[in-house]
C-alpha cells in the first residue's frame, strides 16, 4: 500500500501533522491536498483538541504546488490554477486561520512558493536556522498565492514584500526572524524540543481564550483575507494561461534557466 501523502498523530491534545513527500520536498499534488484537507476537518471535530503542529517530513517544510503535475506537452492546455487554488489552497489557508486552537508551523528546512504561504498562515512559526522562506512564484510567471499578497505586506510593509514577490530570492530564517516575518527562529538541532516545549504549553493552555485571542486578532483582517485569495485565484487563472508560466514550469522540470518572453 502507499504510504500516506500526509501523517497525522495524536496524543495529550497535540495534533501533529507532518507532509510527507520529502523526495520531492514535500510538494502538493491532489492527493496530498485531500488528505490534509480531510485530517483538518476531522481535527476540527476533535473536543480534545488543544493545538496544532504542522511540518515536514526530510530536509524540507514544503516547496508548494507540485509543478511536475503542471508540465504539459506544447499542445495540451494547461490546468486551471483558479480552480486549484479555489478548490485546494484557498480553503487549505483559511481552514487553518480558523482552526479554534493555535497552529505551530515547525519550518524544518525550505518554504517555497504555496509551502511559505503556508508556513505563514499558521499562527506560530518557527524555524530552524538552515530553514528559508522563498517566494518562488515569479520564477514560473505567477503571482504569490495562499494570502502571500496579504501576509508579506501585512507583516514586512511593501518594500520588503514586493521585493521578495518580485526578486523570488531566499530569505533566510534568521533574516525572517529580524524582519518580522515569524516568530522565532531556532538551532537546527533545538526545533523539535523547542516545538514540543511550545505544543506542550498551549496543551495546557485556557484554549477557549486563545481560539478567541485569534479570532480577534485575525477579524480586521479577515474579510481582506478571503477577497485576496479569491484575487489571487483571479490572476493566477490568467498567468496559468501564459507562455512564460508554460516556459517557466518546463524550465523548472528541465532544470534550466527559462527564457520569458514577457507574455
Ligand atoms: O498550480 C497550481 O495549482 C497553482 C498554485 C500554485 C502554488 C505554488 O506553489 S506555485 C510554486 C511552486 N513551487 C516552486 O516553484 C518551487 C520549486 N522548487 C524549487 O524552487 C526548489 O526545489 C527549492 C528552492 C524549493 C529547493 O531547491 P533545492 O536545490 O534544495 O532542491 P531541488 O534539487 O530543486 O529539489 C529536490 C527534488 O525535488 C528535485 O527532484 P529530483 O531532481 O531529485 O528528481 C526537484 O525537481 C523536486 N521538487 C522540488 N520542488 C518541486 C519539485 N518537484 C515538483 N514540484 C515542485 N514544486
Amino acid at each position: 500500500m502507499a504510504e500516506p501523502t500526509v501523517l497525522f498523530a495524536f496524543a495529550e491534545g497535540i495534533a501533529r501533522i507532518t507532509l510527507n513527500r520529502p523526495e520531492r520536498l514535500n510538494c502538493f499534488n491532489d492527493g496530498m491536498h485531500a488528505e490534509l484537507r480531510e485530517g483538518l476537518a476531522a481535527l476540527r471535530q476533535n473536543a480534545a483538541l488543544r493545538v496544532v503542529v504542522l511540518t515536514g517530513a526530510g530536509r524540507a517544510f514544503c516547496a508548494g504546488q507540485d509543478l511536475q503535475d503542471r508540465a504539459v506537452a506544447a499542445d495540451t492546455a494547461v490546468p486551471d490554477l483558479g480552480a486549484s487554488i479555489e478548490r485546494h489552497y484557498a480553503p487549505l489557508i483559511l481552514a487553518l486561520r480558523q482552526m479554534p486552537v493555535p497552529v505551530i508551523a515547525a519550518v524544518n528546512g525550505v518554504a517555497a512558493g504555496a509551502g511559505a504561504n503556508l508556513a505563514l498562515a499558521c499562527d506560530i512559526v518557527i524555524a530552524a536556522q538552515s530553514a528559508s522562506f522563498i517566494q518562488a512564484f515569479c520564477k514560473i510567471g505567477l503571482i504569490p498565492d495562499s494570502g502571500g499578497t496579504l501576509f508579506l505586506p501585512q507583516r514586512l510593509g511593501l518594500a520588503r514584500a514586493m521585493g521578495l514577490a518580485l526578486l523570488g530570492e531566499k530569505l533566510t530564517a534568521p533574516d525572517a526572524q529580524t524582519w518580522g516575518l515569524i516568530w522565532k527562529c531556532v538551532a537546527d538541532e533545538a526545533l523539535t524540543a523547542e516545538v514540543e516545549r511550545l505544543a506542550r504549553h498551549f496543551a495546557q493552555a485556557p484554549t477557549l481564550a486563545l481560539a478567541r485571542t485569534k479570532e480577534a486578532m485575525y477579524a480586521a483582517s479577515e474579510g481582506l483575507l478571503a477577497e485576496q485569495l479569491q484575487l489571487e485565484a483571479r490572476m493566477q487563472r490568467e498567468l496559468g494561461r501564459s507562455d512564460d508560466y508554460r516556459e517557466g514550469v518546463a524550465a523548472f522540470m528541465a532544470k534550466r534557466a527559462p527564457n520569458f518572453q514577457g507574455r
